[in-house]
């Protein structure tokens, strides 16, 4: 329980989150020994020596050094982060630029690009004193094809709410956007931040991650700090991120999400202030975020103090400058989008340094309705799917054999995808003497195999095709929770691809086939099994329900799936396996 299914790039359900939320939240547990800041893992020869500053204070009386004055209340569209709708007059133009950026334009528009949003921290976070002599930092920002205001927005919003001495500069890095506005028109308004902010267009498209990487090699502050191009900051957002970099600089610091809904520009955390959560991920390198474990809460006296997580979503983070450097960057050879959040997290945590999740520190993010862009000529040069072909290269370098096998038992296909060279990655894993994969799960990401066990392998995988009538096994494409179809049989892609495991569990993707008397359904996996009621005979060529005790139908008449008695004579009943080859 307390799981959230966030799938990026897909709409984020605002509220069925929080409807997990409020489930997560009654899962919370107290926090009892005292330790002050997350314990950081002993650092490897190789890299250089720590910086060490003194640890920030927490005054249950009075107000932290860092703590933003009132600002007087601004009244307008959108002000105090507050939904805004456009007039019945601008409806198409509304609706036009939600299918153009996935989020709406004609909304952002209207919205100042310096509105105040909620503080939605802890009320805890106003009273924790950091260090006078933070480091400073260049913040990131790359961006492709980003709606102007957003992306402005962003620009304004962490010049506002960070003080001045600990912002080095914004660096903006423009990855061959060719939207019009985003050509002299931004050149020419950011001559007004008087060279704080600047900008570095890309020549041709590198996708995110490189782009990412690339703004790390321009930059010249201490630290580097990540920003996608549509997000907000909020009260006395920087000082806590910095403050365990400035005492160790192998620590990742992330910031907590918050959501900035895409059609309204509602501010909104996506989880309550007390509520503690952490990124882990499931087998199929999907991102999950569950509720801090107690062996982690534990060894924090306040809640509001940084924690430690396996992984972060991608977008937001801070790190030391040079250290990134000295971990390589992101693996050049991971390809637009995808799968770069888990390659740093295992580098960082396998090869000595850690990340916390710094629950002070809280930034809005616009999740969109869905990705606007293409992933252009470079996924073209790829055969097959290009996240999975990232996520194949990540688990290739960093997974020990055994938890490979988890991944291609979940992804089946992936095993056919051409990851290229990794030689690269294996030796810096090599000399910098990193730690197996093992070490990791049972250190770090210990939380995973409570919502993920390890997965038993597949006794039949590929296609799963109705005798008499031909057609197979189908999501229809819809998702979960939803009634399962037949179509007719086309050999590739995720709808048809089913799996048959071990322990009589029955999955697409990261769903679970289950039934009752009157239909199959798709349905969301209970979290913490892998054993399901399928069996497989290959001889009567049957799919059973053990708990029902009926096999898997196809309803002549109807076309529907039903689950009837068992009865090998009838075609209609019976189901043949095929395994799925590449189309690629
Ligand atoms: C999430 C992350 C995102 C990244 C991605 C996986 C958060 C909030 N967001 O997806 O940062 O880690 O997962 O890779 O954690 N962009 C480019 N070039 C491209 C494509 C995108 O510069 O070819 C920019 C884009 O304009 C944006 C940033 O990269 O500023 C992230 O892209 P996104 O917002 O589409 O990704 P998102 O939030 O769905
Ligand atoms: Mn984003």
């Amino acid at each position: 329980m307390g799981i959230l299914q966030l799938r990026r790039g897909r709409l984020l359900k605002l509220a069925s989150v929080t409807l997990l939320v409020v489930i997560a939240v009654l899962f919370l547990l107290p926090s009892h020994r005292k330790h002050q800041m997350p314990e950081a893992l002993p650092l490897q020869a190789n890299v250089a020596p720590v910086r060490r500053a003194s640890a920030p204070v927490f005054h249950a009386d009075k107000l932290g050094n860092y703590e933003p004055h009132a600002a007087p209340e601004r009244t307008g569209p959108g002000e105090g982060g507050r939904a805004h709708r456009v007039s019945a007059a601008k409806r198409n133009l509304a609706g036009q630029s939600e299918n153009e950026y996935g989020m709406n334009m004609a909304v952002s528009d209207e919205i100042s690009l310096d509105r105040s949003v909620p503080d939605t921290r802890d009320p805890e976070c106003k009273h924790w004193d950091y260090p006078k002599d933070l480091p400073s930092a260049s913040v990131i920002i790359v961006f492709h094809n980003e709606g102007w205001s957003t992306l402005m927005r962003t620009v304004h919003s962490v010049i506002n709410g960070t003080p001045q001495q600990l912002l080095h500069e914004i660096v903006m890095v423009d990855d061959f956007s060719d939207k019009e506005d985003l050509k002299d028109k931004l050149d020419n308004y950011i001559r007004r931040f008087n060279g704080l902010v600047k900008l570095h267009r890309n020549t041709e498209r590198e996708g995110l991650i490189r782009t990412r990487t690339r703004g790390a090699q321009l930059a010249t502050g201490e630290v580097i700090l990540f920003l996608d191009a549509h997000c907000e900051v909020n009260a006395n957002w920087l000082p806590p991120l910095l403050a365990p970099i400035a005492a160790d600089r192998t620590v990742m610091t992330v910031p907590i999400i918050d959501g900035v809904d895409h059609s309204t520009f509602e501010y909104r955390p996506v989880y309550h202030w007390s509520s503690r959560f952490r990124g882990i991920f499931e087998w199929g390198m999907l991102y999950k975020e569950n509720d801090i474990p107690e062996r982690e809460s534990s060894q924090h006296k306040y809640k509001s103090e940084p924690y430690r997580s396996p992984t972060h979503a991608g977008g937001l983070f801070a790190m030391d400058r040079s250290y990134f450097l000295e971990l390589g960057a992101y693996d050049p050879g991971l390809l637009v989008w995808g799968g770069e959040n888990f390659e740093l997290s295992f580098k960082i945590w396998q090869c000595g340094g850690s990340i916390v999740w710094v629950p002070c520190s809280r930034v809005g993010h616009v999740y969109r309705g869905f990705m606007p862009y293409s992933f252009g000529k470079l996924a073209e040069k790829k055969k097959g799917p290009l996240i999975t072909i990232n996520y194949k290269r990540v688990i290739e370098t960093w997974f020990d054999d055994k938890y490979k096998e988890y991944f291609y038992t979940r992804e089946p296909m992936a095993r056919f995808l051409d990851h290229g060279d990794i030689s690269e990655q294996l030796a810096f894993k090599k000399r910098h003497n990193c730690k197996s994969f093992q070490w990791f799960m049972e250190n770090v990401a210990y939380d995973v195999p409570d919502k993920f066990p390890e997965l038993p392998p597949n006794v039949h995988w590929g296609e799963l095709k109705n005798v008499a009538d031909q057609r197979c096994l189908d999501t229809m494409g819809q998702p979960a929770p939803t009634a399962m179809g037949a179509s007719p049989c086309h050999g590739y892609g995720n709808n048809q691809l089913i799996r048959l495991n071990t322990a009589g569990q029955l999955s697409v993707g990261e769903r679970c086939v289950e039934a009752d008397r009157h239909s199959v359904k798709l349905a969301f996996c209970r979290l913490g099994t892998v054993n399901g009621p399928w069996q497989y005979s290959e001889s009567s060529q049957t799919m059973f329900h053990r708990t029902l005790k009926a096999c898997m139908s196809l309803d002549p008449g109807s076309g529907q799936l039903k689950m009837l008695e068992c009865d090998s004579r009838d075609a209609y009943k019976k189901w043949q396996w095929k395994q799925l080859t590449p189309r690629w």
